[in-house]
């Protein structure tokens, strides 16, 4: 009997988790690996400005502005994986992919909030690092 208790609680905490599955805020609630990819699909549309399929490093720069903008380069040389100057949509979905796999620990294709929150420390840690 003592067995089936903990399956109990795991299937309540799946009922009323559902209840606020749709919480509304965007960056809230787990990502899906195709939500992750749609999104990168959204952000390339809006860099492209002139809508030809590429993002050069004068659009990416003109969409970061301020002390990002001193990043563009480099965020540029890891979206262009061909080396060709150009980034196409697929190679920022590869990115995108890529980035995705390497918060989703577990490998389960979900980004849950542990994850996320595991990937901003990680983040920190590195520029903290960075900085010496
Ligand atoms: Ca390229
Ligand atoms: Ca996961």
């Amino acid at each position: 009997m003592t067995k089936t208790l903990p399956l109990l609680a795991a299937a309540l905490i799946a009922v009323t988790g559902a209840a606020h599955a749709h919480p509304g805020g965007r960056d809230s609630g787990p990502v899906t690996r195709d939500e992750a990819l749609q999104k990168a699909e959204d952000r390339f549309a809006e860099m492209d400005e002139n809508a030809d399929g590429f993002v050069t490093l004068e659009e990416l720069e003109g969409q970061l502005r301020g002390r990002r903008a001193r990043h563009a380069e480099k965020m540029f040389d890891k979206h262009d994986i061909n080396d060709d100057g150009y980034v196409s949509l697929d190679e920022m979905l590869e990115h995108a992919g890529e980035r995705f796999d390497e918060v989703d620990t577990d490998g389960d294709g979900v980004i849950s909030d542990e994850e996320r929150e595991a990937a901003r420390e990680g983040m920190r840690d590195r520029m903290k690092k960075k900085r010496g």
